[in-house]
């Protein structure tokens, strides 16, 4: 049997990396993230490096540049991921080809050319998206330097996941309060994966395939 595959998307400051760690412990899964593989974490691949580069505003890129190489970083992880799911290890996933596509529609592309690039890679058993509001993330300390880290951005960027959630088959995209204490959202993420059916085949769909 297959393991599962669980993303966990939101805002900036929704919780998903405290989340991710804690339903990780939960269900003995890997924990990965993307964009991954960038130098602030322990290993780097050339596009990781880019990407890093360009999120901490030391290089500019075209919109759709970045968009695509948010899409390769995912694609160049894509092997690793069948390759653990199919030893039967499950794995929790900080972030995904949703926020790639709420980001880069936030900064005025179209959805469906944002969505192209990620057609076919290992659709996600569910994704959890950790609903908070605009004013309320950014209490939670205040945005840093990095791009993308502000009100009206992160405006956009939640409207952007409202449409996606509407493109996402039934039971695909679960809506979980954020604003609950770390206990209660992980309580609530736990419970969203175990009432998952097993998976029905040993092999994953492709993502946005109709
Ligand atoms: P993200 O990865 O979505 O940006 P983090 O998990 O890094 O979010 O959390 C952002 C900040 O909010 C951190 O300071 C974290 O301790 C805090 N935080 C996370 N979850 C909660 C919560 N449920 N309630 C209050 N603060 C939280
Ligand atoms: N981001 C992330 C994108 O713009 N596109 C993507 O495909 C992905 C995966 O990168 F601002 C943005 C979202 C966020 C930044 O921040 C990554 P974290 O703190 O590493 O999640
Ligand atoms: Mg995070």
């Amino acid at each position: 049997m297959r393991g599962l595959f669980v993303v966990v998307e939101g805002l900036d400051r929704a919780g998903k990396s405290t989340q991710v760690s804690r339903l990780a412990s939960a269900l003995d899964a890997k924990a990965i993230k993307f964009p991954g593989n960038i130098p602030r974490e322990d290993r780097t691949t050339a596009i990781g490096k880019m990407i890093d580069s360009y999120l901490v505003q030391q290089s500019e890129l075209d919109d759709r540049a970045i968009h695509l190489l948010f899409s390769a970083n995912r694609w160049e992880a894509r092997q690793g991921i069948v390759t653990c799911l199919e030893s039967g290890k499950n794995i929790v996933c900080d972030r995904y080809a949703f926020s790639g596509i709420a980001y880069s529609c936030a900064k005025g592309l179209s959805y469906q050319w944002c969505k192209a690039p990620d057609v076919g890679l290992p659709e996600p058993d569910v994704t959890i998206f950790l609903d908070l509001s605009v004013e309320e993330a950014s209490r939670r300390g205040g945005y840093g330097e990095e791009r993308y880290e502000s009100v009206s951005m992160q405006s956009k960027v939640r409207e952007a996941f409202a449409q996606i959630r509407k493109d996402m088959p039934q039971g695909k995209w679960v809506v979980v309060d954020a604003g609950k204490s770390v206990d209660e959202v992980a309580a609530e993420c736990e419970s969203v994966v175990r009432s998952l059916a097993k998976p029905s085949s040993a092999s994953l769909a492709p993502l946005f395939a109709q």
